[in-house]
């Protein structure tokens, strides 16, 4: 199913976490709009983007929320943590603290967040070579020990900013399909839309016819 109509297959709950200016809300502009947040202020609270993308031929919605890094925040950042099915962990590769700081928000994404939330370790501001603090192996670690998929991005150039919602969004469907998680489950983070309500009312529907003709089988041989 094509991603530019309106229905969608499923919508997937995600957040934007991580420590103040590492990049999130730039991170967010770049995947909806396509475009550098050039005059980007610190979020206050949270803001919100969506998006259809197509991942293995199904149609998803990713419902987005970008939360505020500024330590006065985090209470009211926290709330918004409930039911999601995805979630960025952003840190700046060329900023040391901000990579110190990701357990942090770890803990809050695995406390708070549905027990089946896909974490992605993105390391932002890839451009920034010249910069680095943070070396792809060490961070490629972290993600290993903590059982976190990673990607190193740049919301400047928008080199894998795509990548990280896919990847991320990928393995979310693949776990439906193959029964690990439940869309239907309060808290998934996760809702059906009009198109698989569709198939499954085409599928019951098909169901009861077969089962008609079942019974009509039955009574021919009666
Ligand atoms: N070089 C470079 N700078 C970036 C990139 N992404 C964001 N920035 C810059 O980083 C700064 C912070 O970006 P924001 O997106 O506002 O950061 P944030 O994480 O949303 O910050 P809070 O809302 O306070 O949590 C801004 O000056 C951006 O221009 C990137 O990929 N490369
Ligand atoms: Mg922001």
């Amino acid at each position: 199913m094509a991603a530019n109509s309106d229905s969608y297959d499923y919508l997937f709950k995600f957040l934007i976490i991580g420590r103040t200016s590492v990049g999130k809300s730039c991170i967010l502009h770049r995947f909806v709009e396509n475009k550098f947040k050039e005059d980007t202020t610190h979020t206050i609270g949270v803001e919100f983007g969506s998006k259809l993308v197509n991942v293995n031929n199904k149609s998803i919605k990713l419902q987005i929320w970008d939360t505020a890094g500024q330590e006065r925040f985090r209470s009211v950042t926290r709330s918004y943590y409930r039911g999601a099915a995805g979630a960025l962990l952003v840190y700046d590769i060329a900023s040391r603290d901000s990579f110190n700081s990701l357990q942090n928000w770890l803990s809050d994404a695995r406390n708070l967040a549905s027990p089946n939330i896909v974490i992605i370790l993105v390391g932002n501001k890839k451009d920034l070579e010249s910069h680095r603090e943070v070396s792809y192996q060490e961070a490629s670690q972290f993600a290993k020990d903590n059982d976190l998929i990673f990607v190193e991005c740049s919301a400047l150039s928008g080199e894998l900013v795509e990548e990280a919602f896919l990847k991320c969004s990928r393995i979310i469907l693949t776990s439906i399909e193959n029964g690990q998680i439940n869309p239907e489950r309060i808290g998934s983070g996760i809702q059906n839309g009009d198109l698989s309500l569709r198939n499954l009312q085409r599928n019951s529907n098909e169901k009861h016819k077969s089962n008609n003709s079942n019974c009509i089988n039955a009574s021919c041989i009666i």
